[in-house]
C-alpha cells in the first residue's frame, strides 16, 4: 500500500513538471520593441533565442514582413558566431554551428530606420524561424514580433495636440508661462522668434487663428 501511495505522489509530481519540463523544450525567439521615435529615426531591435539547455546545429530566419512606407530594415547582423553565417535583410539569413552548440539570448541584431507614419502609429516586424536541433529534424520557432512605435507628426501651432490650431492652444500656452511643469509643451512655441518662450507667443499664435497671413508660424 505505501507502495502504491508512492506512486501515486510521484505521477502527480511528474504531471505537475510536465508544463515546465514542456515550456523549456519549445524553441522562442524574442524581437524588442521600442517606441517613441520619430520618421528619420534608426532604431536597433535585438533578437533573442531560448531553447533551454537543448543545444542546436543551426538557425535560419526568412520572411521578414513589416509596411515598407512605414519602416525599413537596413540591416540584420549575427550576434553569435558560428562556422557559416549569412544575414540578409531582404531575405534569408543563416548561422551553422561546427558542432551543436547551446545558444541562448541575443542573437541578433536589427537596424531599423522609420521612413513613414501608420494611421495608428505603430508597425509589427514578423519573421520567421527555423532550427535544426541536435537530434531529429528542422522545427520551426515560435517568434514574438517586434514592434516600433513612432511619435506622433507635430503641426505648428497645435500644442494641445488635437490636430487643430484654435485659441485652446494659445490660452494653454498662456497656462504654460504661468505653469510649466503642469502644461508641458510638444514644441518650440518661440513663435515671435524673439528668442524666449513668453505670454507674447501665446498673443502671437491667438493672433495667428485670426490672421494666419500676418502672423505666419515656423514650419
Ligand atoms: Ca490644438
Ligand atoms: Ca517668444
Amino acid at each position: 500500500m505505501k507502495k502504491f501511495f508512492g506512486l501515486i505522489l510521484a505521477l502527480i509530481a511528474v504531471l505537475l513538471m510536465m508544463p515546465f519540463v514542456m515550456a523549456s523544450s519549445t524553441p522562442t525567439i524574442v524581437m524588442s520593441s521600442s517606441s517613441g521615435h520619430d520618421v528619420g529615426d534608426t532604431v536597433t531591435l535585438t533578437i533573442s533565442f531560448d531553447y533551454g539547455d537543448k543545444k542546436i546545429k543551426s538557425m535560419a530566419m526568412d520572411s521578414f514582413t513589416y509596411d515598407k512606407n512605414v519602416l525599413k530594415l537596413k540591416s540584420l547582423n549575427w550576434e553569435i558566431s558560428g562556422l557559416l553565417t549569412s544575414a540578409n535583410p531582404d531575405g534569408d539569413s543563416m548561422i551553422a554551428f561546427a558542432s551543436a552548440s547551446k545558444v541562448s539570448g541575443v542573437v541578433m541584431k536589427a537596424e531599423v530606420e522609420v521612413v513613414g507614419r501608420s494611421d495608428d502609429l505603430t508597425q509589427e516586424i514578423t519573421f520567421n524561424a527555423i532550427i535544426t536541433p541536435e537530434t531529429g529534424s528542422n522545427m520551426n520557432v515560435a517568434v514574438t514580433s517586434g514592434v516600433i512605435t513612432i511619435k506622433p507628426e507635430e503641426v505648428p501651432g497645435d500644442i494641445d495636440g488635437d490636430d487643430q490650431v484654435t485659441d485652446s492652444d494659445a490660452i494653454y500656452l498662456m497656462y504654460y508661462t504661468f505653469f510649466p511643469d503642469d502644461y508641458p509643451i510638444n514644441q518650440n512655441c518661440d513663435f515671435d522668434g524673439d528668442g524666449e518662450v513668453t505670454d507674447s507667443d501665446a498673443i502671437y499664435l491667438m493672433y495667428y487663428t485670426f490672421f494666419p497671413d500676418d502672423y505666419p508660424l515656423p514650419e
